[in-house]
């Protein structure tokens, strides 16, 4: 009896593991795909009151985004101060010193001058509010 050569040995062995492979590679292919129900977004609760959401399309499917913030701010009040309440030296004009601390418009007075003079008149407040 002979031994068989190495090279014949490789062959049916390449064979083998050409099936197993084959065999085993099947299965795979009748994986249910996820339910088409399944949600696609990072969304997993409704948004808090006051914010807003937009779903966008792309190419790796639906985006939603949220933004916004809540309908309740802390200083909420702020954002109803009027010119008149505000200028502590009656001269018609808010000035960053007559602002109270941590008033929402001492964050914002920048945004709120649009005419950067310093000084944040009656008009320039009621395009902040
Ligand atoms: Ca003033
Ligand atoms: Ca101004």
């Amino acid at each position: 009896m002979r031994i068989l050569p190495v090279s014949g040995v490789s062959s049916a062995a390449l064979l083998l593991a050409a099936t197993a492979h084959a065999q085993s590679a099947a299965p795979a292919q009748t994986i249910a795909p996820p339910p088409a129900s399944a949600p696609n977004t990072l969304i997993t609760e409704l948004p808090p009151p006051g914010f807003r959401t937009m779903t966008m399309q792309t190419p790796q499917g639906p985006v939603t985004v949220q933004w916004g913030q809540p309908a309740t701010l802390p200083n909420a009040a702020d954002y109803k101060a009027t010119v008149e309440q505000l200028d502590a030296n009656g001269d018609g004009f808010v000035t960053p010193q007559e602002l109270p601390e941590h008033h929402a418009l001492s964050s914002e007075f920048r945004l709120v001058d649009k005419n950067h003079d310093g000084r944040i008149t009656a008009e320039e407040l009621s395009h902040w509010q």
